[in-house]
């Protein structure tokens, strides 16, 4: 069986620099996600939370994660603490296409994937520290079993009979026996590198995974990563002024000088900006 992978997308984060455009990013990078799994003809696609940022997310954010995942796979959501479910949430308030099953419970529960092959997925259902949804946890069914969901001390796995879990939290990918923490698939701060993006697992009736990683990032593909980018990046610097922060004093303070030209004042903010979020 054939799954592919994804957690901590975040969409609609704030960013430093070029917010819109770097959340513009993440749209696509969940797009290039969906037709992966197609591609790839997956059995099911999975989510390890932090899909979206509940505090700031927008009415457009949730059509259009309702059109993304209106697609030929199924799709599993496993709610984390950034994206928690609740009434208020995204996932209850979207009327998701039959494809796309949401948990919603803080205990793991079961969902038969395939003849033998369980899911059990759990759900923030607040916001708040992620939390262990694997300790005490005991599987008791037969088979192979899978878990989905954010955030839990990956040591407990072998402890509760499960084959591998699926998780989110970390944004440090790390491929163990019998976990995997894909990281976010499309970078968030700084220095963000190594072997992330979508992984497609494929399960072996033996309950052993092999992982694939597939570079998905949008925001690396379209040169809009600061450290690849050698001309001063777009910034969004309005949202920045509005801040009540240092860096919003300072982008006030610059915007308002009338002695600088509009190339230099992209400079000194550009660079300015930099050395506040390095500090
Ligand atoms: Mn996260």
């Amino acid at each position: 069986m054939k799954l592919l992978l994804f957690a901590d997308l975040h969409l609609d984060t704030r960013f430093a620099n070029a917010g819109p455009a770097r959340r513009r990013a993440l749209r696509e990078t969940l797009g290039r996600i969906v037709d992966l799994a197609e591609e790839s003809r997956v059995d099911a696609m999975l989510c390890a939370g932090d899909l979206y940022e509940h505090d700031r997310c927008s009415p457009s954010t949730a059509s259009f994660l309702r059109s993304s995942f209106d697609c030929s796979v199924p799709v599993f959501l496993a709610p984390g603490n950034d994206d928690w479910y609740g009434a208020q949430s995204v996932y209850q308030q979207v009327d998701w296409t039959p494809n796309v099953h949401v948990f919603s419970s803080e205990n793991l529960t079961p969902v038969e994937l395939a003849d033998g092959v369980t899911l059990w997925g759990a759900a923030h259902v607040g916001p708040g520290p992620a939390r262990d949804f694997l300790d005490g946890f005991a599987v008791n069914r037969s088979g192979v079993n899978l878990a989905l969901c954010h955030g839990s001390t990956p040591d407990d796995v072998a402890i509760t009979g499960l084959d591998h879990a699926f998780l989110g939290h970390v944004h440090t990918p790390e491929h163990a026996a019998r976990y995997t923490f894909p990281g976010n698939p499309d970078p968030l701060t700084p220095g963000e590198t190594g072997e992330r993006g979508a992984v497609l697992c494929t399960v072996h009736e033996d309950g052993t995974v092999s992982r694939e990683v597939f570079d998905v990032s949008a925001s690396k593909s379209l040169g809009l990563l600061a450290e690849h980018t050698e001309a001063f990046p777009l910034l969004d610097f309005d949202s920045v002024a509005a801040e009540r922060t240092v860096r919003g004093q300072f982008v006030r303070d610059v915007l308002a000088d009338p002695s600088l030209d509009t190339a230099l004042r992209g400079r000194v903010l550009a660079k300015g900006l930099r050395a506040l979020e390095e500090r």
